[in-house]
């Protein structure tokens, strides 16, 4: 169809802003042949700087960025989206405790997930990549009831990435030739990137690997600590892999995952693999048609089954917090 689809960005003049609009208007969400639109939420005091990034996306000329709006009122950025990705959070600053951060970003959630319930198209799919990202969709699921549950997702995907380039390197595989790769839990520390499903060219991955130190000792922490390590020798945190992988998820999630491999996504559980239901959870998911589904069937072993554990009983917690602060 050559009618635009209408994307919210959140956040728009951040970091991760400045490298995801420029892929979005290029067409890497849906290819050269469906113009996109684009609606650009930020804060007042940042709606110069993103300004400016108007300014530069229009002199990209790019033949599918169909339009921008930009603007500081959720209901009206929002008004007929068919995908929103909340990309803009508070960011934990000196001093800050636990439960401030979550009420600050309470606050941007409640009121997001509102605006999206009272204005966004009857398709809308709503990606969450600010953090505390699970959370974050929590709250926004739960302040937008006439929107389905399964319309909101969190992203692990870029957890998801790093865990096959990790894969990759140590096998000396191409990255393609990596499927099935599983993040569980929360996109934080405590998340359980998953190698026991995993195939390296049709082959078993940990059997491939055939080195259980590794997987514990070295992968594991080097994915869940990926960003930290960023962070350490940029000075900043990951901007430009961080859009590209909320682009992979969205763009599977629309046109569908491939039919040898999944994808992870942290989406509203029914309870699969001992996960409470209505916890925003990572999973092994297929896509089609802007739909997911579970992977059911997996064998989980006691090792698997206490890093899901441990991560699940942190979104528990996190939850916990915000039902404390009456944010759901
Ligand atoms: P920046 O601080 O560069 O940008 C965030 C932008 O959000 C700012 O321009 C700010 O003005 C805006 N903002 C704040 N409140 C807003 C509101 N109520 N409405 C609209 N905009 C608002 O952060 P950046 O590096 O772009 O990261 C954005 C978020 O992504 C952070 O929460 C970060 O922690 C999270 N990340 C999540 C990742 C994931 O895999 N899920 C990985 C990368 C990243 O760490």
């Amino acid at each position: 169809s050559s009618t635009p689809l209408k994307v919210a960005v959140t956040g728009a003049a951040g970091q991760i802003g400045y490298s995801l609009l420029f892929r979005l208007a290029s067409g890497a969400l849906l290819g050269a042949d469906r113009p996109i639109e684009l609606r650009l939420l930020e804060i007042t005091p940042a709606l110069k700087a993103l300004e400016g990034v108007v300014m530069e996306l229009d002199d990209c000329a790019f033949p599918t960025l169909a339009g921008v709006e930009i603007g500081d009122d959720a209901n009206t950025i929002f008004d007929g989206v068919n995908l929103a990705l909340l990309v803009g959070a508070r960011p934990r600053s000196k001093g800050m405790e636990r439960g401030d951060l979550l009420s600050a970003n309470g606050a941007i959630f409640t009121a997001q997930g509102k605006a999206l319930n009272e204005v966004a198209a009857d398709d809308v799919r709503i990606g969450v990549t600010g953090n505390p990202a699970n959370t974050n969709a929590l709250i926004a699921m739960t302040n937008a009831p006439d929107i389905p549950k399964e319309r909101f997702s969190a992203l692990t995907r870029l957890d998801h990435n790093r865990a096959i380039s990790q894969l990759a390197a140590k096998t000396g595989a191409a990255v393609t030739d990596i499927k099935k790769m599983t993040i569980w839990g929360n996109h934080s520390a405590t998340q359980y990137p998953d190698v026991f499903h995993a195939e390296v060219g049709g082959r078993n991955a940990a059997e491939v690997v055939g080195d259980q130190g590794w997987i514990e000792n070295d992968f594991i922490p080097t994915v869940a600590k990926r960003g930290a390590a960023i962070i350490e020798a940029r000075g900043s945190s990951s901007a430009a892999s961080a859009a590209s992988a909320t682009i992979d998820a969205a763009r599977d999630w629309l046109l569908g995952s491939a039919s040898d491999d999944w994808v992870s996504m942290a989406v509203a559980s029914d309870g699969s693999y001992g996960v409470p239901e209505g916890l925003i959870s990572s999973f092994p998911v297929t896509t089609k048609d802007g739909s997911w589904e579970i992977v059911q069937g997996l064998d989980i072993d006691d090792f698997s089954r206490s890093k899901i554990d441990a991560s699940v009983a942190e979104l528990a917690e996190e939850r916990d917090a915000v039902t404390e602060l009456g944010l759901i």
